[in-house]
Formats: C-alpha cells, structure tokens, sequence
C-alpha cells in the first residue's frame, strides 16, 4: 500500500485538478491518470437512436459494443452538430468551431489554409497521433493533413469494398470491407507503437454508414426480415404537411425524398427499395458496432484501455423516412442528433446518462482538457468542454439552448439555406431566401416536428424572442455572413414532380 501522503497527496492533486468529489478514481496518484490516450472514433451518417442503449432504437438492431462503451462511460444523451453536413461536421469536431468560423460550408471544399486541428495541438503537447479512415475535406485529395504522425485515408467517400489506402504517402490496394480494414490499420497501428512512452490519440474515421449502405458479407441480409416500424411522419398525407413550410413537401421530390430517394440522372431509376436500404443501414451499423469492438479489445490485449479515453460519435443525424426525407441536413431533430459516447475508466464514472445538450464543437475543447493541454490551445474554440458535465454535482452554468447553421448548396438545392435555435423544449428554424414560411416546434408536446406553430398566435412573443436571440447570437459570434462559393461538381436537382 502506498504510504498516507502519496494518497492525500493523489487526493488533492485530484481534486484540485478535476474537482469531481465522489469520483472513484480520485484515490490514484494525479499522475497515473494524467495524460490519457485517447481513441476517437467517427461514423458517418449514424443517426442517434440506432443505438441499443436508446429507447427508440429500433428493437431487432444489436450493436452490444457501443451499448458496453456506455456501460463503462457516459452515454450524452442530448448531443448535436452545429451543421448536419459530414464536411462542416468533420471540421467543426477537429476544430471546435462553428462553421461559420471554419470556413468548411459545403463537402466539396477544402479546409482553407491555417486552419488548426485539435490533434495539432496534441502533437505538439507530446501525443503520437494517428489518423486512419475518412477525412472528406478536400473532395479528391487523400494526402496527409497536419497533426499526424501516421496517416491512412482515401479521397472523398470513398467506396465499401476493396479499398486504395493511402499509408503515409503511399498507395496501397486492398481487398475486402473497408470497415473491417480500416479497424485492421488502427490496431496494426496501436500495436506497433506499444513500447513507446508517449501518450496516442487515434482519430479512426469509419465510411459507414454513409449511402449507399453496404453491409459486411457476413452481415448482409441479417435484419432482412425484421418488421420496420416507420415514422409516423413519413406519409404524404395532409396531416403531415399541412403546416409544415413548402419547401419540406418539395423535398420529398428530390433526390434526398423518399418519393425520388438517390435516383435522377446521375443514379438508377426507379427509386430503390425503402424496406432494403433501411436493413442494409442497419447491417452497416451492426458492422461499425463489431469493429468498435475489435477495437475495444485490443486496448483491453494493450493494458491501456484503463487509461485511454474512448469516444465514439457519429458526423451528422440521418432521416429515414421522417417528414418523407432521406437525408439530413436541415434542422429536424433526427438530422442534427447523433450518437456521443465516451469513456475513460480511469477517470468518468461508468453508466452516467448527461441530459444537458453537447455539440460536435466541444469534442476538441473536452480532449484537449481531458489531455491537459494548455486551455489557452481552446481559445479560438466556439465548444466548451463537457467535464463539468460529468462531476457528480454537474455545474448548473452549461447552455439552455444551441444555435444551428446550414448553407445551401448548389449541389443539392432542395434545403435551404437554414438556420436555428434549439432549447431543451422549443426549436425556432429560420430559412433564408426563400418565399415560405419558418418553423417553430414545441418538442415537448410534438417531438416528431409534425406541427409547425410558426403562425399560432399565443407563440408570437416566443417565437418573436427566439429569432432575436438568434440573429443577436450569431451575429456576434459572426455567423451572419453568407459565404457564396463557385458550383462545383455534380448537380443533383431533379425534380419527380412537374408543379
Ligand atoms: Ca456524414
């Protein structure tokens, strides 16, 4: 047993530096818990309820892995992005900025120049850090980004199968399912660093489960017979749309509706099957669920797993059905949710549930705090870090409200350009240059955003109070610029319907 003043001495280390009292980790020497690895892991267009540890997930889904990382850490229950876009989503996670301050408004860009990664700020702090899988920024460019020691990617999507890595600058083809292969460079690479003394960070960026939904051979037709259970807002009928804005019937017209789902000119006709493509999402899921797995383990086989914080979050929400669309991007809530976990044995209590409402901003703020890097590294950062969220007594400080922001794309011109403020109750969406209406939903009696209470007259004052809070808000963070870039690649406007 280690003599009485290395324990105080831990103690109050502990609660000095992490003020958690009731912590079950507070008795360790400050050091042996300092500096932790950490393994991030993004999936792509993984919305927040196909998830077994949610209520709503759908019941025949199993993805036991992530609901054991729940088990073991925080689940945060309420956690958004600031744009549902994986692009502006993928920037904001490794900047903590809004995109407004990032500059990434669309998925065919790049990152302009000078931009800062968070695993940047870890590199310079001492970390070894590695990236492999989707980066996305930059449509066609898989070279290497600043901030990692060790680089695996591809441009742009990239493909389901028999993928071409780039591995630190040279091209290699393989052959099988990317998801199992990228799993297999990640952990060739955390076994290969295993005797160093130097703390990682792994940012292990899945392609699933992004359109077109390829599942593993193995999974394929897994949840082929499994009963769907629709969303009660996915019919065209009148009640669903009767006081929603023109433009969300429209939509279902597009290539991001059900009624015209990823069809057109530039894809096959007639619209795939509704039924197939929700079990493959599901399959695909199942397969990103495995492979967390495999990684979990090995940090198990490491004897690191302790030590290591482990995070796993999806890039945006996706609609499956939900107000007939088949995509994301705009403000509903199955867009701009997603799936947040997070556990560090060490340090974060096991099963925690957070209720107060987290963004794709403050993941780098919460790593770098987490890693002790200096906060000064964090002021450029829109995000906050979520500690104070996982004391025993949370602060009673964080945000009552978020703010939302999506440009219009020339790409996809059937969701404007939308911007948004959420409270843990009511939703005010603001859509600029077009002739329709705006929305206001009262999540609380309608959580499926079915009625608009835009023009109801006992909402005025509110709605009145939330779009001044909004504008003031982003207007002084700067976020009332309209960035305009040149159109670029394809331009997937087909419309199904002639009126
Ligand atoms: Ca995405």
């Amino acid at each position: 047993m280690k003599p009485f003043w290395i324990l105080v001495s831990g103690l109050v280390g502990g609660l000095l530096s992490w003020g958690l009292p009731g912590d079950h980790a507070t008795l360790r020497a400050a050091d042996d818990v300092s500096r932790p690895n950490v393994v991030f892991i993004l999936s792509d267009d993984h919305r927040f309820d196909f998830l077994g540890c949610v209520e709503s997930c759908p019941d025949f889904l199993e993805t036991p892995h992530l609901d054991r990382l729940a088990a073991s850490g925080v689940h945060l229950q309420n956690a958004f992005v600031t744009t549902s876009l994986c692009s502006p989503s993928r920037a904001s996670i490794l900047t903590g900025q809004y995109m407004h301050h990032h500059g990434v408004v669309d998925n065919q860009h790049e990152v302009p120049p000078g931009t800062t990664f968070f695993p940047q700020r870890l590199q310079a702090a001492g970390y070894q850090t590695g990236f492999v899988g989707k980066w996305h920024m930059g449509h066609e460019n898989d070279e290497a980004r600043p901030g990692f020691d060790h680089w695996v990617s591809f441009p742009g999507q990239g493909v389901y199968f028999d993928p071409t890595f780039n591995i630190n600058g040279t091209r290699k083809a393989f052959t099988g399912y990317t998801t199992d292969l990228l799993t297999d460079q990640a952990v060739e690479w955390l076994q290969q660093r295993q005797d160093t003394d130097e703390p990682f960070c792994l940012y292990l960026s899945y392609k699933a489960v992004h359109y077109p939904f390829e599942p593993a051979p193995r999974h394929h037709g897994r949840y082929e017979e499994a009963p769907i259970d629709y969303p009660e807002t996915m019919a065209n009928t009148e009640r669903n749309y009767r006081t929603q804005p023109r433009w969300v019937l429209d939509r279902r017209y597009s290539i991001h509706g059900i009624d015209h789902m990823e069809t057109g000119a530039f894809d096959k006709d007639p619209v795939p099957d509704f039924d197939d493509l929700y079990h493959r999402y599901c399959e695909a899921v199942h397969g990103v669920d495995e492979n967390v797995g495999r990684v979990m383990e090995v940090l198990e086989q490491l004897e690191v797993a302790d030590n290591t914080l482990v995070v796993y979050m999806g890039d945006n929400g996706f609609h499956l059905g939900e107000h007939g669309f088949y995509d994301k991007r705009d403000a509903f809530e199955t867009s701009i949710r997603v799936p947040m976990l997070m556990a560090w044995p060490a340090r974060l209590p096991a099963g925690k549930v957070v209720d107060q409402m987290v963004l794709n901003i403050d993941v780098a703020p919460t790593i770098l705090d987490f890693c002790g890097v200096d906060p000064a590294a964090t002021r450029e950062m829109d995000g906050r870090s979520m500690r104070p969220l996982f004391a025993a007594q949370p602060a009673d400080d964080w945000r009552d409200h978020i703010l939302y922001e999506y440009r219009w794309e020339w790409n996809f011109p059937a969701t404007p350009t939308t911007l948004a403020i959420r409270g843990p109750r009511y939703k005010y969406v603001y859509a600029h240059g077009l002739w329709d209406q705006n929305c206001f939903f009262d999540l609380q009696t309608d959580p499926l955003e079915r009625h608009n209470l835009i023009a109801v007259p006992a909402f005025q004052e509110k709605i009145a109070a939330m779009q001044q809070q909004l504008f003031e808000e982003l207007g002084e963070s700067g976020g009332l610029q309209l960035p305009i870039r040149r159109p670029t690649g394809d331009r997937l406007d087909q419309r199904k319907r002639a009126n």
